[in-house]
């Protein structure tokens, strides 16, 4: 079932996260795109309506002990081409639950689409990959969906999707739910990020290279800038197109304790650290969320005022005194800028946590911002008394 409020066209998609050409024909795994982050919560009744006012999600479909889902509720959130699934446990020996009581509420499944399911599997079978769910029909009334799933870093996987021959409102079981729409405030995906542990970034970038076929983007944080100020090792993984990114971070031995290893601390291993969401207007999407109440990470009037960072950026579409005002962050290179800001972690403990980002040409993800970036989220991290 397509909604016309989550029409996102190809060319919007290309403006928003930066796509690329790619010839599928040679591609061992095919990735369409990003089919659903899927999150456990402690109450996902009350985190689904936290993203529907905070975030101005639609509730679009819903599994429970009403609609013959004994154990879990699973609400189904959409905003453009980006879809959340907020699933939370209801009997107390609901396996969600004890995997709420080592991680706390995360991400616990980055599922994606793919056209040939089984194609899939057989390729990341052959490299050693864990397949958890080996691939199956599931139907309903409005048809077949195929699907199984892998494991990945700590206690995620990957869910495989086909749903070309599928036409309800998410997957087999799931009842459509309408909600008002409200003010749109993002479009899609951008890109999920994964915390690793020390020494463990190379092992997940080859993973994605065989696995599914993936490539390194340029951009990635090294032991230079590791050494100086970030405390973090970070490389970017995508799928041919750029729809599907994956930046993974490991922490770097410095002279702080790296905010990698206090998630990795509080979150009990490896997990998805930031979702970074894509808006074609960062300020009022900034506006509406800070006015729900979500917090962001604070700027120093400094980052601002320094002529270097103004000859740099040159012109972009909102002024400077806007993106002060808003402490939104910006950044150029070669291709184009982008505008970006990030929140505070949303939940009880310090690990998941979201980006905003509008893109003008650039398919980086900040360089030029990582420094004042992370000394903002390590303030963040001395006040909670973990640096
Ligand atoms: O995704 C990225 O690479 C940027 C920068 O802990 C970043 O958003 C990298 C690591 C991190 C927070 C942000
Ligand atoms: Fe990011």
């Amino acid at each position: 079932m397509t909604n016309a409020l989550d029409d996102v066209d190809y060319d919007q998609l290309r403006q928003l996260v930066g796509l690329v050409e790619h010839d599928e024909t040679a591609d061992p795994f095919p990735v369409k795109s990003l089919d659903a982050v899927v999150f456990i919560a402690g109450n996902a009744t009350q985190t689904a309506w936290y993203y529907q006012h905070a975030f101005g999600m639609r509730l679009v479909a819903y599994a429970g002990p009403e609609t013959g889902q004994p154990d879990h509720k699973a609400f189904v959130l959409k905003s453009g081409s980006a879809r959340f699934v907020i699933t939370g446990g209801v009997r107390p020996n609901s396996p969600l639950l004890d995997h709420h009581r080592r991680h706390g509420d995360g991400v616990v499944d980055l599922a994606l689409e793919v056209s040939d399911v089984d194609k899939c599997v057989a390729h990341a079978r052959a490299q050693g990959a864990a397949v958890l769910e080996k691939p199956h029909d599931v139907s309903d009334e409005h048809g077949t969906v195929r699907r199984a799933a892998i494991a990945t870093y700590g206690e995620t996987r990957h869910s495989l999707v086909d749903r070309s021959r599928y036409t309800g409102p998410y997957l087999p079981g799931f009842q459509a739910r309408e909600t008002p729409q409200r003010k749109r405030l993002f479009q899609a995906v951008d890109h999920c990020v994964g915390n690793v542990e020390l020494g463990k970034m190379d092992h997940w970038v080859d993973w994605y290279h065989r696995v599914m076929g993936f490539t390194n983007m340029a951009e990635f944080v090294g032991d230079d800038i590791a050494t100086e100020y970030s405390a973090l090792m970070s490389k970017v993984v995508a799928n041919g197109n750029h729809r599907v990114k994956f930046p993974l971070n490991e922490p770097a031995v410095a002279k702080k304790k790296s905010q990698i290893d206090e998630y990795l601390e509080f979150y009990g291993g490896a997990g998805c650290q930031h979702i970074a969401l894509a808006t074609n207007d960062i300020v009022g999407t900034v506006t509406a969320m800070r006015a729900a109440g979500v917090e962001f990470l604070d700027t120093p009037n400094s980052y601002y005022d320094d002529p270097a960072l103004r000859a740099r950026i040159g012109e972009v579409r909102v002024p400077i005194e806007t993106l002060k005002e808003h402490r939104i962050l910006v950044d150029r290179d070669e291709d184009g800028y982008l505008l970006q800001i990030f929140t505070k972690p949303v939940g009880d403990r310090p690990t998941v946590f979201y980006e905003l980002i509008e893109r003008h040409g650039s398919l980086g993800f900040g360089k030029g911002n990582f420094k004042a970036l992370f000394e903002a989220i390590e303030r963040e991290q001395e006040r909670r008394g973990n640096l």
